[in-house]
């Protein structure tokens, strides 16, 4: 045959991609109309990039990938800055604050400042060796003890001396736990104006 090409039959399978075709007749090459596209399969690679949409792909792929790494890591520092003892979370601050500038950062948390309702919660805190704020104050009444929730006091761990309330400067509203003391004659009375580490209670 000296013209023409050779038409492929309806249905007929060629496995060939339209992209390798060529059809040689007669000594003559005749070109495929699509662009000859290089692959490794004929030992060619490609020089350029993939322009294909792979490589916004793969950029999101290590975005979620760096994004998931920051989040662990948030979620990590977060659980280590709180622990758990019996059924509630606590946050020892690093921090010193006023009484009241750390009840403001424990309702920032989602949580106030602790609330002691047994020995066994009493010796935990005691033991973080830490001076620090309780929810405790007489600042609505002089004498009359409430913790931040407003119910009463009813299980105490006073020192023997305390509350004295004899800052020099004024009255002694707010209660800390006292690092030099036994753990449940730990408590003394102290101006709201010093600036003590404070405890978060968040309960579950
Ligand atoms: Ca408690
Ligand atoms: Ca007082
Ligand atoms: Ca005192």
């Amino acid at each position: 045959m000296s013209e023409g090409v050779y038409e492929i039959p309806d249905g007929f399978n060629d496995d060939e991609p339209d992209a390798m075709k060529n059809t040689d007749i007669d000594g003559q090459s005749y070109a495929n109309v699509r662009a000859f596209k290089p692959s490794t399969r004929d030992g060619v690679v490609a020089s350029e990039p993939d322009s294909s949409g792979k490589r916004p792909f793969l950029v999101a792929a290590v975005c979620l990938g760096l994004l998931c790494v920051l989040l662990a890591g948030i979620i990590g520092l977060s659980v280590y800055c709180w622990q758990k003892f019996e059924s509630s979370w606590y946050f020892l601050s690093t921090e010193s604050k006023t009484w009241k500038e750390s009840r403001q950062d424990c309702l920032k948390r989602g949580a106030d400042l602790v609330m002691i309702n047994s020995d066994k919660e009493q010796t935990f805190l005691f033991n973080l060796k830490k001076r620090v704020w309780i929810g405790l104050t007489d600042s609505v009444k002089e004498g009359t003890w409430k913790w931040v929730d407003g119910n009463p006091l009813t299980t105490r761990y006073w020192n023997d001396n305390q509350p004295d309330s004899k800052d020099p400067t004024g009255e002694e509203d707010c209660v800390e736990i006292h690092t030099d003391w036994t753990p449940l004659k730990a408590w003394n009375d102290m101006s709201c104006d010093r600036k003590l580490n404070w405890i978060c209670e968040k309960v579950f």
